[in-house]
């Protein structure tokens, strides 16, 4: 069975993390730049990094990720191999470094500290130049990774365009992937699948997982699929889904920007996403076994503007609004049968290191709710144990209705989270179903909500 490392599982069970995308292009009004740009554009008023990570923590993200380098080449650190950072920006006298306020900032909050390092950079001469190109990079890297303390996640897109020289790069993803291992052993990698990540691009930009949604993948097989297709629907299904019977564990992160851009522009101020958005986002992506990186752009002043943050507390209100009263705590639970070790209570515990799980040979495992009164309903809630892997592949909601079973509702598989949402019901007994498993399921968690 493929498991979780301790890093993989610690990031899936944190399910939001929040994503920065600041730089020239604030200053530009472009979601790209073209590398060209003057350092001196670069001059947040009153840019101030605990603004961000409080916001972040305050809504219930775990992890932040800043982009400390997008493709147009523009470091916002002291980088000691070019000139084209924050070193020439008036911005503190060309003294300051976004990078160490960001990370300062994070470890002070106990958030978990993320960088993307673009490989794509449009600025640098030698990109293009593929071998000192590499260098250049992996120099970068370990500035990264060796100046600022514990970094828990590197992210790098796959974004490959011409050098100056009219030569496309050819990424040395070996050696990105060896000088992250060796300089900051405990962090995960987002990458292209070339480069063996720990987490996957879910396939989308629209903070959408697929369901089914595996968090095991198959990068032979799926390399040799992109290699004959290219970007095609199958590929796209294929980062979406995951394999059920993938040779690794490479959980998928849904990214996703609270405004149409990436980057912040001042005619997007009005349209961040709704609460309802976000809210049908969550569910699609926590809420079927991926982790959303939900990103929130800061303005020229270096802030989080304020319908930004002002929907991202409307968020968090509405989650524990949903999610504050599981009615399962307060049914009698009974199973087909429960495995020695394993305790029916345990479902209900709030506790990532417990679970419950059926005896071998029990057939179709199933678990009973019994309530004194009917209660109503529209949200049920599956976590299975995933640190021993990933097990369920068909489960079924039933609740009694006139003396039969009635379906609330089917799904596929569970993973670390799986949420749905129906029509409201009333009912005294509700059961789950795990129909279809891999291997005998161990299920950490089961909740019925009125959201
Ligand atoms: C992509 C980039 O091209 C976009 O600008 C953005 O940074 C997104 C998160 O990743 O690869």
């Amino acid at each position: 069975m493929v498991k979780p490392t301790r890093q993989q599982l610690a990031w899936q069970q944190s399910e939001m993390t929040m994503f920065i995308h600041f730089g020239v292009n604030t200053f530009t009004d472009r979601e790209w730049g073209e590398g060209t740009e003057d350092p001196r554009i670069f001059n947040p008023t009153q840019l101030d990094a605990e603004q961000w990570v409080q916001t972040a923590k305050e809504a219930g993200f775990r992890y932040v990720i800043l982009t400390a380098k997008h493709h147009d080449g523009f470091c916002l650190w002291q980088s000691r191999h070019t000139e084209h950072s924050v070193k020439n920006s008036p911005w503190k006298n060309g003294k300051g470094d976004v990078v160490r306020e960001f990370v300062n900032a994070c470890h002070a909050a106990k958030l978990k500290v993320g960088i993307y390092l673009s490989p794509w950079d449009r600025h640098e001469p030698a990109y293009g130049d593929s071998p000192a190109y590499n260098r250049y990079y992996v120099n970068q890297l370990t500035e990264l990774l060796t100046d600022y303390g514990e970094i828990a996640e590197v992210w790098l897109d796959g974004a490959n365009g011409e050098g100056p020289n009219g030569k496309r790069q050819v990424y040395d993803f070996e050696a990105f992937r060896e000088t992250i291992r060796k300089l900051q052993p405990d962090a995960v990698i987002f990458s292209p699948i070339e480069m063996t990540p720990d987490i996957r691009w879910i396939g989308n930009e629209d903070g959408i997982a697929g369901d089914p949604c595996w968090s095991t993948f198959d990068p032979a097989q799926f390399l040799a699929l992109s290699q004959k297709e290219g970007w095609s629907p199958k590929v796209q299904a294929a980062l979406e889904s995951g394999y059920p019977d993938g040779t690794h564990w490479m959980p998928g992160e849904s990214d996703v920007s609270i405004r149409p851009g990436w980057f912040w522009h001042a005619a997007e101020n009005e349209k961040v996403k709704s609460l309802e958005h976000l809210m049908n986002i969550y569910f699609q992506s926590v809420g079927r076994n991926s982790l959303l990186l939900l990103n929130v752009p800061p303005d020229t002043r270096g802030l989080f503007a304020a319908p930004d943050v002002q929907r991202l507390r409307e968020f968090r209100r509405e989650l524990d609004r949903i999610f504050r009263d599981n009615l399962a705590k307060r049914a009698k639970i009974t199973a087909s049968s429960t495995a020695g070790g394993a305790r029916i209570t345990h479902l209900v515990d709030d506790n990532l290191k417990t679970f419950w799980s059926p005896e071998e040979g029990d057939g179709t495992a199933t678990v009973e709710m019994e309530w004194s009164a009917p209660v109503t309903f529209n949200i049920a809630e599956a976590k299975e144990f995933i640190a021993e892997g990933q097990r369920v592949e068909a489960y079924r909601i039933e609740r009694m209705e006139g003396g039969e079973w009635k379906t609330v509702v089917t799904g596929t598989t569970i993973g670390h989270r799986k949420l749905d949402r129906f029509e409201k019901v009333s009912a005294s007994r509700v059961r789950w179903l795990f129909e279809k498993c891999k291997a005998l399921p161990m299920i950490q968690t089961l909740g019925i909500y009125s959201g």
